[in-house]
């Protein structure tokens, strides 16, 4: 009997997205070519996400990093807003990675949240503090997440949420279009172009943004482990890919199709033009170059 085989995962995903309502932003793209949705608002009916996910005791880890001078900066505005707007109704548990775990703020969270400090050592080089993300994330589904969580996203910390950024983001491989990229053509799109990395690519489906992925645990644990793989690869060969993790990140989705994509509503920059924005859910904070960047 095929119903029963059916794994209820897959149930509840075929179900819901058979609401997605395809049709009501006629502006913008709202599937892939391969069939996957491109999440938009108006495309989705919030209260029957959240319902199933409830019911089905859906549970999402959000990891961020605060390490250095970006715990101050960002990590009470980040950690405040996603007591506001992410995932509310369900089960979330923060895992913030810090250098500096007595000053990650006290907060009080809603029902059902909890907050969980993993200490990590701060590399003297941004571009490993960025890149070695990678790295942690794929331990701590490992040895953490999984065994608690279904889903996890892993995010900026220079960022703030500004509406609902709800249950129906969730997928099992969830990729984030970048908000500077979405209209611009192909040979705009910032991949690696140096054969000598492992994140060289030609060409390519979208411009991902590595401020924001998630999905199932297994998908990403594999996600992180192909990018970090690359990333110590190109160590040993004495490159760098352009973007750092963002350049292997866009290879594993170009080589491995995510199954769910969030158009720019889920993470906008404070700059690009608005026209096809009808929602703002998550913004890019002031980058303040001058006192972080410098050593
Ligand atoms: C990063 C760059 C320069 C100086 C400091 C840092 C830094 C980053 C830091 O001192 N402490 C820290 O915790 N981070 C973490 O790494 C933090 O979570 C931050 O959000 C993340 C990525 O760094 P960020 O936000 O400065 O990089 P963006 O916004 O330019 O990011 C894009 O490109 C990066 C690679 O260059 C990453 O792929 C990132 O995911 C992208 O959004
Ligand atoms: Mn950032």
């Amino acid at each position: 009997p095929v119903a029963s085989e059916v794994t209820s995962e897959e149930n509840l995903s075929i179900n819901l997205d058979n609401t997605l309502n395809f049709g009501a932003r006629q502006e913008v793209e709202t599937r892939t070519s391969w069939k996957a949705p491109i999440i938009w608002e108006g495309m989705f009916d919030p209260k029957l996400y959240d319902q199933k996910h409830i019911q089905k005791k859906s549970s999402v880890a959000l990891t961020v990093f605060a390490v250095g001078r970006y715990l101050d900066a960002y990590l009470k505005t980040f950690l405040t807003s996603a007591e506001r707007h992410f995932m509310l109704g369900l089960q979330v548990t923060y895992y913030v990675f810090t250098d500096q775990p007595d000053k990650v703020p006290h907060l009080e969270l809603g029902p059902q949240r909890s907050l969980k400090v993993i200490h990590v050592e701060k590399h003297s080089r941004w571009q490993d503090i960025s890149m070695m993300r990678m790295k942690t994330i794929s331990d701590t589904i490992e040895s953490e997440i999984r065994h608690r969580c279904n889903y996890v996203f892993c995010l900026d910390v220079d960022q703030e949420f500004k509406g609902r950024f709800g249950s129906e983001a969730l997928g099992d491989s969830v990729a984030q279009i970048h908000a500077g990229f979405f209209k611009a053509p192909q040979q705009s799109l910032t991949y690696d172009r140096n054969p000598k990395s492992k994140a060289f690519m030609e060409s390519g489906d979208y411009y991902y943004h590595a401020a924001l992925f998630g999905g199932l645990c297994e998908h990403v644990k594999s996600l992180a482990d192909h990018c970090f793989l690359g990333i110590m690869e190109d160590k040993q060969n004495d490159v760098e890919a352009l973007w750092h993790d963002e350049s292997h990140l866009n290879k594993y989705f170009w080589l491995h199709k995510p199954t769910r994509l969030l158009s720019p509503e889920y993470c906008w920059d404070q700059v690009s033009n608005k026209d096809n924005i009808q929602v703002i859910r998550l913004i890019w904070a002031p980058k303040h170059y001058d006192t972080l960047r410098t050593k």
